[in-house]
């Protein structure tokens, strides 16, 4: 029977070994881990629960909400505005930053998320998730916007937990990617795998295919070699897959290789693109980075771009390093 080693074991050890994980910032992490727990249960409650269907609001990015989604925000802000941990808190959801209430102690931290990533797949019970990026909140009084502007490459942890066939969270701190499975029984993260790594190559790509007559030529040149196979230039055959659950689709990339796209296109030409950058790319990109892959926007290093809004989008090309590369490449060239 392999040593069962729980998340709080995990941060235990890489806070005592490595360094990596300030006091703080484990706390953190562990009440992001049981809030996820809990987003868990109203999921999987599903029918049973009063959580299906449309909330009959709006968000911010003008997109309806589904009951969970609001569900799932309010359990990730109540989890986590008293333990002293942050600062401020920003949400997909929320238009403006969660300054945690004077009546609670305000700590270094700022933790942004996407509560229920996927969400449109939740009556249709396919995998979703909730995806998670902490950034130190810049010295000086108070806490404004502008604290969260930061690059990237500036994370000191980011993840995901996607609600499957198991719930699994996914996390980096800087040094490699690990993954825990909830064991329910025990109601606990359990590690079981880690320092994850994306083969360099890969024959399959997800892309939403439906947006085909709208791409910019890069993208219609990559996927046209894709779909030539082994007559064309790529002298291989490539498989397509497409959840339209980012956090879904990026768990298989991070498994078994592949690339992701959702790139920008001419239906709403002045959006750089579909996702968020500071709760959606940036977190996934580091992931995909600490495991070996790349993650672009076309043209530059996703982590390296300095937001200018809370809400700004990126277009996303994420995964197995050479076909981000080459894609870029195309991008480059064109
Ligand atoms: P489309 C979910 O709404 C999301 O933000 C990502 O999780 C997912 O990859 C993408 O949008 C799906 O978009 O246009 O294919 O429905």
């Amino acid at each position: 029977m392999p040593k069962r080693i729980s998340l709080t074991r995990y941060l235990v050890e890489q806070q005592r070994m490595e360094g990596h994980i300030p006091s703080q910032l484990r706390l953190l992490l562990e009440v992001v881990a049981r809030a996820c727990k809990r987003i868990s249960q109203a999921v999987n409650k599903g029918a049973l629960g009063d959580v299906m269907g449309s909330a009959e609001s709006e968000n911010v990015q003008g997109e309806m909400q589904k009951k969970l989604d609001i569900i799932a925000n309010e359990v990730l802000i109540e989890a986590n505005e008293w333990g002293g941990h942050l600062a401020a808190m920003a949400s997909e959801e929320m238009e403006g930053i969660y300054v945690v209430p004077n009546r609670y102690p305000q700590g270094e931290y700022l933790l942004m998320f996407d509560p229920l990533d996927g969400s449109s797949n939740i009556d249709v019970n396919v995998s979703i998730g909730t995806i998670f990026s902490v950034l130190v909140k810049p010295e000086g009084a108070g806490v404004s916007e502008q604290d969260f502007l930061q690059p990237g490459t500036h994370q000191v942890a980011a993840g995901y937990c996607v609600f499957g066939p198991q719930t699994t969270l996914v996390l980096t701190v800087g040094d490699g990617v690990a993954v825990f499975t909830l064991d329910r029984e025990q109601g606990s993260f359990i590690l079981t795998d880690e320092h994850l790594r994306i083969p360099e190559d890969s024959k399959e790509f997800a892309i939403n295919m439906s947006n085909q007559r709208h791409w910019a030529a890069p993208v219609t040149r990559y996927i046209d070699e894709c779909l030539q196979g082994t007559d064309g230039p790529r002298g291989k055959d490539f498989n397509m897959r497409w959840v339209g659950s980012m956090v879904a689709d990026v768990h298989r990339i991070l498994t078994r290789g592949g690339v992701f796209m959702y790139p920008w296109d001419k239906r709403e030409p002045e959006k750089a693109g579909k996702l968020r950058l500071m709760y959606e790319a940036n977190p996934m990109s580091w992931l995909i980075e600490q495991a070996g892959g790349a993650s672009t926007n076309g043209k530059h290093r996703i982590m390296d771009i300095t937001p200018t809004k809370l809400h700004e989008r990126v277009s996303v090309f994420m995964g197995s390093k050479n076909e981000v590369e080459r894609v870029t490449r195309y991008h480059s060239e064109a």
